[in-house]
């Protein structure tokens, strides 16, 4: 297989004499969004919690669900809507198998246990979104810092997993935790339906401040060495830095901007879904389009979504319509009502696997949010 280019060895030094020589073969290889893929984390819908309605979670919704996150902060999603979610997620995996995925899960851990730190106190959310806090590069699981309260504690639901990948040769970071005292937010940030947001995340202001490095992990989009990353509400910049000079040389880190007054996780604004081939929000601008462009890339604009006013979306924009899952290039698990959607991956020649996960959507993520990759069969390489 071609990440035999990732075969390690470790010598193990056991007291003062005996030392083993143990060939390792990576479990975990991904380097990109769209190589063949064999085996992923899927999220978990048991346990999700409303986040406390803090500073950085009001920044980042809209105001007819404010009185939801101030009543149910801390408590569990409603029951009902939550059965109907984790009926969806067991369907994705299933389906997921019958295409020859190897599917994994979290553990299942108490989201709703309070928990101090001598900066803040808060209560979980849940681990639901592995792409938000696993990046994969190569053979290298990075668990991100986070940037909210409520997920500083999210890792513990994925470590069986990760220890299991570790023992089995994968690389393993966890990037530096924050400590999230008041000085990470800016408590007077103007809320999402100020309509002078666009003007300030233009301003590159956001709730977060640049107090300490923090980001998720899905405000980074990978292309084998080269990386797209945004400044967003839960990413500052010496969050992006940070892992930067943790990769080094050998990757390129290419920070873009968009018109894009609530910015927080890239991958329902610009995806890639093949090499040179982009998919890109066309009510989000890339400013830096032209780059791609330059370098011969094919730049789609994908329909607007059509997934009713009348759904609740807690956490995030109705743009999940783009955040897919590529099971390959020819392959792509997207929402079957999002029939613009699925239109086009027809036109562009990639078959649709579709269902529905709106229930699921309504905490916040697409299939891509929901998933994070373990392994894909292909190489490291660049493009651009
Ligand atoms: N967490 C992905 C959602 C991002 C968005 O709605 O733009």
């Amino acid at each position: 297989r071609s990440h035999v280019a990732c075969l390690s060895s470790s010598k193990i030094t056991l007291g003062r004499e005996k030392q083993t020589e143990t060939p390792l073969r990576s479990p975990v290889w991904s380097c990109n969004e769209w190589d063949p893929l064999e085996e992923i984390i899927v999220g978990r819908v048991e346990g999700a919690h409303v986040p406390p309605f803090t500073e950085e979670v009001q920044a980042i919704t809209v105001k007819r669900n404010w009185d939801f996150f101030k009543y149910r902060g801390g408590q569990p999603y409603p029951a009902a809507h939550l059965a109907k979610a984790a009926a969806e997620i067991e369907t994705f995996c299933n389906i997921l198998e019958q295409e020859g995925v190897t599917v994994r899960r979290p553990a299942i851990v108490d989201h709703s246990i309070e928990y101090k730190t001598p900066d803040f106190r808060s209560t979980g959310m849940h681990a639901a979104m592995p792409r938000d806090i696993l990046l994969v590069i190569g053979d290298e699981i990075i668990e991100a810092p986070m940037a909210w309260r409520s997920r500083f504690f999210e890792y513990r639901a994925y470590r069986p997993l990760i220890k299991e990948y570790f023992q089995k040769g994968a690389r393993w970071t966890t990037a530096p935790k924050p400590q999230m005292s008041d000085e990470l937010y800016d408590k007077n940030y103007p809320d999402e339906n100020d309509p002078n947001r666009h003007k300030i995340t233009d301003q590159a202001k956001f709730v977060t401040t640049e107090f300490e490095p923090c980001f998720d992990a899905a405000d980074f989009m990978r292309a084998g060495r080269d990386i797209f990353a945004q400044r967003s509400q839960v990413t500052n910049y010496s969050g992006i830095e940070w892992l930067k000079r943790h990769l080094g040389d050998k990757y390129n880190i290419h920070c873009l901007s968009f018109e894009n007054g609530n910015p927080m996780h890239i991958d329902a604004t610009l995806f890639i879904i093949a090499p040179g081939v982009v998919l890109s929000n066309p009510e989000r601008t890339c400013h830096q389009i032209d780059m791609f462009k330059k370098a011969g890339w094919t730049v789609v604009y994908p329909p607007y979504p059509v997934i009713p006013d009348s759904h609740p979306l807690w956490m995030s924009s109705k743009w999940l319509s783009m955040n897919v899952l590529m099971l390959d290039t020819k392959r792509v698990i997207c929402d079957v009502d999002e029939i613009p959607t699925v239109k086009m991956f027809e036109k562009l020649g990639i078959k649709p696997i579709t269902l529905s996960i709106r229930h699921a959507n309504s905490l916040g993520g697409g299939f891509h949010c929901w998933t994070t990759d373990i392994r894909r069969r292909g190489k490291m390489e660049s493009y651009l």
